[in-house]
């Protein structure tokens, strides 16, 4: 299985290199050997590798590891849910496309063609025809929309699928942000009316707002795509785009796509409408992915390793025995397990950490790389004076706590943790960004790494243009989106770019 293209693929090590080094720290409970600030790509290596991701023997795959795999879980709990109050249905297409079904719809696949892997053999065989992995499922599915749909009663037809997709991609593999395979949720809806699917569009936008800023505390800008960078199957595209300030790049967290009549046009996706005539549906598609994993680390990731916001955190609370010589270390112990099950009875995902192998220091070390928001304490004073002793993982404050007001102390603490998280990265990302006026501006925006909001005339040759300017080692600038809250824009403005008359405010950078 290989992409046709034919190019030669770069060999992303496996995660064995540099092994005993590694090893070793573990066993210290050192921690992590870059910096965030220093190495930002090698410390987002380690820290993934850690707990939530294992390297793979091909390239670009990677395997989740429970640890990840929950907050997968967790965001698929919420979004499923609020999906089926607005009478989305789950479903399951096929994995595999036939090369006829696949180039249906040729202007849509034809840029994306060299990502298309192919199964080419059977055993030692070839297939007689080759089959392709879906890397998204349009092709896959319309034909069943063109059969089910038939009368105005068939609409709305509103389907949704947790599944897997592949894309075979050469640029750099990034776990979670770009692998060759991920895990994502793929949304496909047909309506009779434009003003339906326009709606849909953007309630759907707004759950991928929520999962970013209510669930993963990162803030992002919900907005409209340019003609470039719009799915070119479809009408118009609106996405959440978050920021890296460390790397000074922007996210795609998430897209919601109106796709209007053309993929209805070449699936003869037709129906009878109240006056008998026909007509055709209109659609929409949406989808976000474990990507979302990967900017959740990128933003709250510290020199100790993972941070992980509560609401998304498998374990939100451990509580660790801190023994003394000669101390009452049953009662610790019984304190220790009486305070995680007394939080979890109340609503609350903990964990008490008993392994007599390991020292305090060393658990703490351990639980902080692992990004568990509150590490409790429990030692003989605080046996004695019936207390704990909570720490933070995202500022390190810590408090002691009478053990009596424990569930409702507890239930403040993830609360203010969870806000104070999406603040602070809030306030880093409002530090980068920059609004601009001339070329000069952007071009000094960019270099410091700026997320860049410049007035711009809405023309495609223009951003095509700043591309090809722009293009150099670390990748050409594009806009992200065009944020729905527009600041003012005075009159006789003018495009930074282009000196044109400036239409819109939009943002700019370099992205991932
Ligand atoms: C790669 C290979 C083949 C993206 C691809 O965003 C096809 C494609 O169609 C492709 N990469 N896309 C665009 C996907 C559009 C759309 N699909 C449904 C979404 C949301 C979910």
């Amino acid at each position: 299985m290989a992409g046709p293209s034919g190019k030669k693929e770069k060999v992303e090590k496996a995660g064995t290199s540099g092994k005993k080094k590694k090893d070793v720290k573990k066993e210290t409970g050192l921690g992590l050997s870059a910096k965030k600030d220093d190495n930002f790509g090698e410390w987002y290596s380690e820290v993934c590798k850690q707990d939530m991701i294992e390297y793979y023997d091909i390239s670009g795959c990677y395997i989740l590891r429970p640890w990840s795999m929950a907050i997968w879980e967790i965001m698929q709990t919420f979004f499923d849910a609020e999906i089926k109050k607005m009478k989305v249905k789950n479903c399951y297409f096929p994995l595999f496309v036939s090369p006829a079904v696949l180039e249906k719809e040729k202007d849509h696949i034809e840029g994306f063609a060299p990502e298309v892997a192919w199964v080419t053999k059977s055993g030692k065989s070839d297939l007689e025809v080759p089959i392709a992995i879906r890397p998204t499922s349009e092709t896959v599915m319309y034909p069943y929309y063109s059969k089910w749909i038939r009368g105005h009663r068939d609409l709305p037809l509103k389907l949704n699928q947790w599944c897997n997709v592949v894309r075979w991609e050469f640029s750099n593999p990034t776990p979670f942000i770009r692998s060759r395979e991920f895990l994502w949720q793929e949304g496909h809806t047909a309506f009779a009316t434009k003003e339906e699917a326009d709606t849909e569009v953007l309630q759907i936008l707004e759950l991928y707002r929520r999962i970013y800023e209510e669930y993963l505390a990162v803030p992002v800008v919900k907005g409209m795509k340019s003609e470039n960078e719009k799915f070119a199957g479809g009408l118009y595209t609106t996405s959440v785009e978050a920021f890296i300030p460390n790397t000074g790049r922007g996210v795609q967290g998430a897209t919601s796509h109106c796709l209007g009549q053309n993929f209805a046009k070449m699936f003869e996706i037709n129906y009878e409408n109240e006056k008998g005539e026909t007509a055709m549906v209109w659609q929409n598609s949406w989808a976000y992915s474990t990507r979302t994993i990967g900017v959740m680390i990128m933003t709250h990731g510290d020199d100790k390793g993972l941070v992980l916001p509560p609401k998304v955190a498998s374990v939100q609370v451990v509580v660790i025995p801190v023994p003394y010589k000669d101390a009452n270390m049953q009662g610790i112990y019984d304190a220790c397990t009486a305070t995680a099950s007394a939080l979890c009875e109340a609503g609350f995902r903990a964990e008490e950490d008993l392994r007599d192998n390991y020292s305090p220091g060393w658990k703490y070390s351990d639980w902080e790389m692992k990004g568990v928001p509150v590490r409790i304490e429990i030692g003989p004073r605080d046996l004695e004076k019936n207390q704990v002793r909570t720490v933070r993982r995202d500022n390190g404050v810590k408090e002691d706590i009478p053990r009596d007001s424990l569930v409702e102390h507890v239930k403040e603490l993830l609360e203010k943790i969870q806000l104070n998280m999406y603040e602070v990265a809030k306030q880093k990302r409002e530090a980068c960004v920059q609004e601009i006026k001339t070329w000069d501006e952007f071009i000094e925006a960019l270099n410091k790494k700026k997320l860049i909001l410049a007035p711009w005339c809405d023309e495609e040759e223009v951003e095509r243009d700043v591309k090809a300017r722009t293009k150099g080692e670390t990748g050409a600038a594009k806009t992200l989106c065009s944020p729905f809250d527009q600041p003012e824009l005075p009159e006789g403005t003018l495009c930074f770019a282009s000196g044109k008359p400036a239409k819109k405010w939009t943002y700019w950078g370099r992205s991932y």
